[in-house]
């Protein structure tokens, strides 16, 4: 039973971190305001909250903030040394998106279209001033300690811009069958309504309110969703900053597009190493994206191919034009 009402709440508090909209218990305004003018406003709202406020952390890397008492010497957040911040172009403006980083983490960097396995605890907080004295209020709407998997996709836009600025950690299986978690990334994300839930609001969340997330990265899976071969952090782009690559400009990313060249030949085929020699000999059935390093012990071309070749056939320079994305290159090439 008590699994049970466990699962239930894992549910429940998965549910609410996705976009409200999608949700039947949110209320939706008509009429969304300007997101200049709302993000102006937020903007001012954090700034002023990590002015005001310090931030402990514990052994776990939880948060706790707290006011700044007057005359108090606490550092506030604005003046952190590990406060760091992007900016992302979204809805024609410029988000400056400010987070703490108390843990990058040492495993892998993880990106917007991958899976993360993630605990966090959500809070928004609001201002009240009664005789030029001013008091905040905060309040947790959504968190859950145990970890949760979530693709970045799926959740608040702000959490796909973030996250992938940390790195998972490391994991050991304990006698007793449970996972321990060591140096994991884990950080508070400052989030401007529009990259959280904007003009949606619920029972515990009003309308464009600003978000702080107290978060930890303890995993992440990539992701292939066109099951090109490719994994979609590749497609996704040079880097995690730009928006997803269309090669045939088909408006369908690449990294969702199973023929990204438009040739009329699927992805998977233009990837396909030639026939062996000896037919039915042959190893992996794919080139891999980029040349796998030699390992001396195996016979090169094998155990450790080149990468995915240009129509010449040069399988190593890093700018080639890999011919799955040139639609001059197709087959014949010798495909088995
Ligand atoms: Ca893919
Ligand atoms: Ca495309
Ligand atoms: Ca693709
Ligand atoms: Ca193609």
């Amino acid at each position: 039973m008590k699994t049970l009402v466990k699962i239930v709440l894992v549910v429940l508090f998965t549910a609410s971190i996705f976009s409200c909209q999608n949700n039947d218990d949110s209320t939706t305004l008509d009429k969304p305001r300007p997101y200049a003018e709302v993000y102006l406003e937020d903007t001012l709202k954090i700034r002023q909250f990590m002015e005001t406020h310090y931030v402990t952390v514990d052994s776990d890397n939880n948060t706790t903030f707290t006011q700044i008492p007057v005359g108090g010497s606490q550092t506030p957040i604005s003046e952190m040394s590990n406060l760091a911040h992007i900016e992302r172009d979204i809805h024609d403006i410029t988000y400056k998106i400010y987070f703490l980083k108390l843990r990058e983490g040492s495993g892998e960097q993880t990106t917007p279209v991958d899976s993360t396995f993630v605990s966090y605890k959500g809070t928004t907080f609001a201002k009240t001033t009664v005789n030029s004295v001013d008091t905040y209020t905060q309040t947790v709407f959504d968190e859950s300690q145990t970890p949760v998997w979530f693709t970045l996709e799926d959740v608040i836009r702000g959490w796909g811009e973030v996250i992938p600025q940390f790195k998972t950690g490391t994991y050991s299986v304990n006698p007793d069958g449970t996972v321990s978690f060591q140096n994991y990334g884990a950080g508070v994300m400052f989030l401007p309504s529009g990259l959280g839930y904007y003009n949606s609001s619920t029972t515990n969340i009003s309308a464009y309110s600003p978000l702080i997330f107290n978060f930890k990265l303890y995993n992440q899976r990539s992701r292939d969703h066109d099951r090109d071969g490719i994994l979609s952090r590749i497609e996704y782009g040079p880097d995690f900053n730009v928006d997803a690559l269309d090669t045939d400009a088909d408006k369908i990313p690449n990294y969702r597009d199973v023929d990204d060249d438009g040739d009329g030949v699927l992805t998977i085929v233009e990837t396909k190493k030639p026939l062996p020699l000896s037919i039915g000999q042959g190893t992996s059935l794919n080139y891999p994206y980029d040349p796998i390093p030699d390992n001396p012990a195996t016979p090169q071309n094998e155990s450790e191919p080149k990468g995915i070749p240009s129509a010449s056939g040069d399988g190593a320079t890093p700018t080639r034009l890999r011919r799955h994305l040139d639609k001059n290159s197709k087959p014949p090439f010798i495909v088995y």
